[in-house]
């Protein structure tokens, strides 16, 4: 029989679900779904409330987020190095009046600011902060998180956690009473990064390490690597790496990865997520907000992943050029587990682009977005902006599937949203259902 001659509901009568979602209602139905399923976030910088100041949160660290100081250097006349000699509470109010005031905010983070307020019901264009600094301030930590996960519909906030910090360190080494919504990460940036600046702390912290990673280094730095194991019990190890980083390579940086984190990794069967793709410090005069992107190279993953075939690689690119080479490598990988739309990436356009030939190529292999949130708030609108945009993306793939002869039901698409944004990242980490569940 031609296709072409079987009429819609011969077709739908076919299929074997009989309650197949009219097409009609598809996207309704995503809607629901993502909105209904707690989220896992993959990476963040933020904190479980025992970790004190390091956790940041309120409406003067929201207004003196690094993406809106880039915002603000560029729509005011005041020098950097002015800015910086402000107190907090000036950064915010000056970038509140430019940005805010002076300007219309309808760039992605100046929105989200918005949304955030939109959120807790305060005023959205006042010509001042005063009103929204007395509702943070009246809040008390603990429950406020709990507010906020929960206004944002996630379970699970990964952290990053340096063990070369000093003050983070400080309290690992008293002892961290764990959160069931946070789980830790050992980040190795300096180790990594910055050998030459950084092996004197791990001889500090009484591990026979030297400058040229010479004699009993490696199996020193293995030594280092489980100790923090023990204390943090991180989900992964992570390093953020240049658009020039090359392995393998003769560096120590090479020879740190390939004899010491790698191994590690297998012996405490964690994934080691590697984000690829920054330019540290382009224009220093602007902090951490001087950080640009450059494409890399991903023939380095091609080399890791053949490499250490029993090794699992959690990545994300920054620059939007190398994302459908990361979509390949994927599909030839499957130790390769792509995450997010990271820094640069999660606006809205270019979400939709990677997003979609994610999806295209790889089904729901995949973990679409993480928030990289710096401040507890910034979870509600970064996860708003996400669900948004899923619910067209995913709502118009189902939508094809069903033209061609698929229909869709409810549990379909829960089943894809669950494993898209828990369990492909519960599985990559070895973490139960129970270890993410929402409390
Ligand atoms: O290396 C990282 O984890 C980056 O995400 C950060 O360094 C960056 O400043 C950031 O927060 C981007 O969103
Ligand atoms: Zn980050």
């Amino acid at each position: 029989m031609d296709a072409r001659s079987v009429s819609e509901s011969e077709r739908t009568a076919n299929l074997p679900q009989a309650d197949a979602l009219p097409v009609s209602q598809i996207e309704s139905v995503v809607e629901d779904v993502l909105a209904s399923t707690p989220f896992v976030d993959v990476h963040t910088h933020l904190f479980s409330p025992v970790f004190g100041s390091l956790g940041l949160w309120g409406i003067d660290e929201l207004l003196t987020y690094h993406y809106l100081e880039a915002e603000f250097f560029r729509s005011s006349d005041m020098p950097p190095e002015r800015y910086w000699k402000l107190s907090k509470r000036e950064q915010a109010d000056a970038i509140w009046q430019v940005l805010f005031v002076e300007n219309t905010p309808i760039s992605e983070a100046t929105r989200g600011i918005i949304a955030v307020l939109q959120a807790f019901g305060l005023p959205t264009e006042s010509l001042d902060l005063e009103e929204a600094r007395s509702f943070f301030q009246a809040q008390q930590l603990e429950s406020h998180v709990q507010r906020v996960l929960e206004m944002a519909g996630v379970s699970t906030v990964v952290m990053t956690n340096d063990p070369l910090n000093p003050e983070e360190q400080l309290i690992w080494m008293n002892g961290v009473k764990s959160h069931p919504q946070f789980q830790a990460v050992l980040r190795l940036d300096r180790i990594l990064r910055d050998w030459g600046g950084n092996w004197q702390q791990l001889v500090k912290q009484g591990y026979a390490v030297d400058a040229q990673a010479s004699g009993r280094t490696v199996s020193e730095v293995r030594r280092f690597l489980s100790d923090w194991y023990g204390r943090m019990h991180p989900v992964y190890m992570a390093v953020s790496l240049p658009d020039t980083f090359q392995f393998p390579a003769d560096t120590i940086q090479s020879k740190m990865l390939a004899e010491a984190v790698i191994p590690s990794c297998r012996e405490f069967d964690l994934p080691l997520s590697l984000m690829i793709g920054v330019r540290l410090q382009v224009n220093p005069r602007l902090r951490l907000a001087g950080d640009a992107v450059g494409r890399a190279d991903l023939r380095v993953l091609e080399n890791l992943c053949r490499t250490f075939p029993d090794n699992r690689f959690l990545v994300s690119v920054l620059s939007r050029e190398n994302q459908h080479e990361l979509c390949v490598y994927a599909r030839k990988f499957n130790n390769l587990m792509p995450f997010g739309c990271w820094w640069f990436l999660n606006n809205p356009s270019i979400v939709e682009e990677i997003t979609r030939e994610r999806l295209e190529m790889l089904g729901a292999s995949f973990i679409p977005q993480h928030s990289d949130a710096r401040v507890l708030e910034q979870v509600i609108y970064k996860w708003q902006n996400t669900r948004t945009i899923l619910a067209r993306i995913l709502g118009n793939t189902y939508r094809l599937l069903s033209n061609d002869g698929r229909g869709v039901r409810r549990q379909d698409i829960q089943r894809d949203v669950t494993r898209l944004f828990r369990s492909n990242f519960e599985k990559w980490t070895r973490l139960s259902s129970g270890d993410t569940a929402a409390v």
